[in-house]
């Protein structure tokens, strides 16, 4: 732990989460230990009771601080880089603040969902087509959210097109071009000049998802810091692997339900 600070912190996440990956980011960047906890979503674990008294929504992340919740991982980081100030992951500049937070819920409302496609197809449409219609109705009455359930009933009975995952992966692409507009207009290697901040690292698992599913398409300013991003130390601590071997770590490692 960083500091004099005895905090206790434990992460519940899933390997393959970019949400999760977002924040297990974070805390590398701060060098934090924290006891994590990888749930596996194929079972569900995030549906459970004792998951739902944690994260009322059902979804990953969720960081316990001294037994304090907290939820989406944009607020997650920000709470982190407040607590753990050193070293700094936003700018001084207020102008600035603002620039990195529009960037960061630009990637949670647009990216997220675009990310969806694919990752759902992989990794959740080959265990919700098996669903009986009564198991189906059984697993949506776990969900807390009608926008999950309509995920997860789209995945059970009306999984993604190839139009659609497409289409989705256009959007990561936009993304692509707006890092390289931004880098562009940098006074440094990162979004926002000289420092890393939490906008560099909240691209980074879409980044890192486009290149998995249209490798070699990044712009040369953009390749750069994907290269530059990916040599930190950060980024084995924070073991992000690719989708398939994380989405398998997941499933081979999952923590037990609690009792
Ligand atoms: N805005 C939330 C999004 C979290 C989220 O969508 N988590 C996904 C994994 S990246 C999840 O838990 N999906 C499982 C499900 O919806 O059943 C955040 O940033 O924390």
């Amino acid at each position: 732990m960083t500091g004099s600070r005895q905090t206790s912190l434990t992460f519940y996440h899933a390997w393959s989460s970019s949400a999760s990956r977002k924040v297990r980011l974070c805390l590398a960047e701060k060098g934090l230990t924290y006891v994590g906890k990888a749930l596996d979503l194929g079972r569900f674990q995030h549906h459970s009771a004792w998951y739902k008294a944690l994260n009322p929504s059902g979804i990953v992340p969720c960081l316990l601080v001294d037994g304090l919740a907290l939820v989406e991982s944009n607020l997650i980081d920000e709470y982190l880089d407040e607590a753990f100030p050193e070293p700094a992951l936003m700018p001084d500049d207020p102008a600035a603040r603002y620039e990195v937070r529009r960037w960061s819920k630009y990637v949670d409302d647009v990216c997220l969902p675009a990310v969806q496609k694919p990752n759902w197809t992989r990794s959740m449409y080959p265990i919700a087509k098996l669903w009986s219609d009564a198991e189906l109705e059984q697993r949506l009455a776990a969900i807390p959210t009608q926008e999950r359930r309509d995920l997860w009933r789209r995945m059970a009975r009306n999984p993604f097109s190839e139009a659609e995952i497409d289409a989705a992966l256009d959007i990561l692409e936009d993304m692509t071009l707006r890092i390289e507009a931004y880098l562009e207009n940098s006074s440094g290697p990162w979004l926002f000049g000289h420092r890393l901040t939490l906008a560099d690292l909240h691209a980074a698992p879409y980044v890192i998802r486009f290149e998995e599913e249209r490798p070699g398409r990044l712009r040369p300013l953009t390749a750069r810091w994907w290269d530059a991003l990916r040599a930190r130390p950060s980024w084995s601590t924070a073991e992000i692997g690719s989708y398939e071997d994380d989405s398998a770590r997941t499933a081979a490692e999952a923590i037990k339900d609690p009792a």
